[in-house]
């Protein structure tokens, strides 16, 4: 059997790396730059979900060859006028602290009754340091008061999507990878490689 061709992920989230891999099946053998020590650090200077993306897929595509796919997303609260957008993973005042920025989110909505929200995803294919094409992916949804449930990472407690009475937390993680903001955009990078890019 031909070996599958390679997609790398320009992340260090494992739980988007665990997200991606489930979604793409066996099209593509997935890893990410925690498999190359030699991957640098890209500092996310950019003011949207796009230009982080962009910044990421192209500084690990200039020292990894084949396809390089970035994911940058984060969550925009209607009552927060759109925070923490970008700033997603250090709202809570620590990179990454998951438990401290639900924490905030909660504090921040206490007594608001605009409840409105939504997660967004932009991501970047690229090759040889160069963006390729770009992607996006939103799901509407609301927060709730409290968090409710294990599954998945981030917000996901605090987040019930459209439609559903549940968060993205106490969803079936193969239910999220149905109607997240990272599938809608996962969804369109699947379809421009298997059309040949
Ligand atoms: P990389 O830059 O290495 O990819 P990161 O976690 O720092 O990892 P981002 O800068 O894109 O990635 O920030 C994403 C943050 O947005 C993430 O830490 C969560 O707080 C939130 N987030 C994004 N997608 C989410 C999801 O599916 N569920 C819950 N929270 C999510």
């Amino acid at each position: 059997m031909p070996a599958l061709p390679r997609l790398i992920l320009a992340t260090r989230n494992a739980h988007k790396t665990a997200e991606i891999r489930a979604m793409i099946g066996n099209r593509f053998e997935v890893l990410d730059v925690t498999a190359f020590p030699e991957c640098p650090e890209i500092a996310e200077t950019g003011i949207t979900f796009l230009e982080n993306a962009r910044l990421k897929a192209e500084g690990i595509s200039r020292v990894l060859e084949g396809w390089v796919l970035s994911d940058d997303s984060g969550l925009e609260v209607d009552a927060l006028s759109g925070a923490p957008g970008v700033w997603s993973s250090s709202f809570g005042g620590e990179e990454g602290n998951h438990a401290r920025n639900n924490a905030r989110l909660q504090e921040e909505m206490t007594g608001k009754t605009e409840r409105g929200a939504r997660f967004r995803c932009s991501m970047v294919l690229a090759r040889g340091g160069r963006e390729v094409m770009h992607f996006s992916g939103t799901v509407e949804g609301r927060i709730i008061e409290g968090p409710r449930g294990l599954n998945g990472f981030g917000y996901d407690p605090l987040f019930i999507p459209d439609g559903h009475e549940a968060t993205f937390a106490e969803l079936d993680e193969n239910v999220k990878n149905t109607l997240s903001h990272r599938a809608r955009a996962l969804a369109q990078v699947i379809d421009f490689l298997e059309r040949g890019a």
